[in-house]
């Protein structure tokens, strides 16, 4: 019996020795690094010699472009509202694939050359249509008030010229905007607190506009389709209907699954796929619907909290993969000063998205 121990012991030690050799010869050999196959759920940042969030990623030109926030330390005290987060331009980013350098191009749009702009860029997105490049963005205007601004540009890093007015009857933050297949834009948009969301019903606006109770009915996106120039919205804004798998609208005290900001939206299979962040718990969710204005039927949590207080993403397909681009406050441990980051998604067979834990 001793004998059978230490002969179980010594094959052990073997087999640990052999596998760790392997592991570190296949190590060695991951070079240039090309594909996330072997990479960690939570990976490096994409960037880092400044900081950036909030990335919505396209693909233009063949080449993944990265619509980021571009977060600074302008010493602006921290509160709910999220006043910290007082941005003030934006870079784009692109790589021609995941793993593949990236490339900073440099400011593309800053707040001076925005004439209706007072304070606090947030998260951008993009779009392609009509021979040039639009870059959505919120910011707050003179009053203090978010507004989402389009601006263009021939080349898709810009710079970008920015409208002389913000969209009419946008408001809130985190635009979104989707092609669907027959080359209609939508935009989604709104985020709750900090976003101002709870300040509009039935697209006007109150000032005094509250945060909904636990066991009232929770505040919920917006859409409004686009005109063909994307510069207007072709409709006034709806409610986007997130409901659980009983067809109920969740309810504010169920926080964990219930809208927050930073939605988007990526079509899988034919079916609209609406994820957002739920914000106070920090999840990035998931809904699916049949109709890009849904009801969407709650699937699930894309991405589990990372370090810092905001979760904020993008899904996109490159080169017949999936991923997702996220960011968290890892290397400043500060939560307003983030790096966006990229990890594969995948999904399961019937059409549910795997969970991914940043690790
Ligand atoms: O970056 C500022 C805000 O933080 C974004 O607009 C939100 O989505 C959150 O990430």
């Amino acid at each position: 019996m001793k004998k059978n121990i230490q002969s179980m012991f010594i094959l052990s030690i073997t087999v640990l020795l052999l596998t760790s050799c392997g592991t570190k010869k296949q190590e060695q050999e991951k070079e240039p690094v090309d594909s996330l196959d072997f990479m960690p759920a939570a990976s490096q940042p994409l960037i880092s010699d400044f900081y950036t969030a909030d990335p919505s990623a396209h693909i233009f030109n063949n080449r993944i472009y990265i619509y980021p926030s571009h977060d600074i330390e302008a010493g602006t005290p921290e509160n709910d509202l999220g006043d910290h987060f007082d941005m003030r331009d934006y870079h784009i980013l692109s790589l021609d694939a995941v793993g593949g350098k990236v490339t900073d191009h440099g400011v593309a749009l800053t707040i001076a050359d925005v004439p209706w702009a007072g304070r606090q860029m947030w998260a951008p997105d993009a779009a392609f249509a009509n021979n040039q490049y639009y870059l959505f963005f919120p910011v707050k205007d003179k009053k203090d008030v978010f507004r989402i601004g389009v601006a263009t540009s021939e080349k898709p890093e810009g710079p970008f010229i920015a409208e002389n007015e913000p969209i009419a009857g946008s408001y809130s933050i985190d635009p979104a905007v989707f092609e669907d297949d027959d080359g209609s834009f939508y935009m989604y948009f709104g985020g709750i607190w900090g976003g101002q969301l709870q300040r509009w019903n039935n697209n006007k606006y109150d000032e005094n506009g509250a945060l909904r109770k636990p066991e009232e009915q929770a505040i919920l996106p917006r859409i409004a389709k686009l005109s063909t120039d994307l510069k207007k919205f072709a409709e006034p804004a709806k409610e986007v209907k997130l409901v659980d798998e009983q067809g109920n609208l969740f309810t504010e005290g169920q926080n964990d699954k219930r809208f927050f900001e930073a939605a988007w939206m990526h079509k899988y299979q034919n079916k609209y796929y609406f994820s957002y962040s739920t914000g106070d718990t920090h999840n990035i969710c998931y809904a699916i619907g049949d109709s890009p204005y849904g009801p969407f039927t709650y699937k699930g949590i894309v991405l589990k909290p990372v370090e810092g207080w905001t979760n904020h993403h993008s899904i996109v397909e490159v080169s017949g993969k999936w991923y997702l681009f996220y960011h968290d406050a890892r290397l400043s441990g500060k939560t307003h000063l983030r790096n966006v980051k990229v990890t594969e998604l995948k999904y399961n067979p019937d059409g549910t998205i795997q969970t991914i834990t940043p690790n």
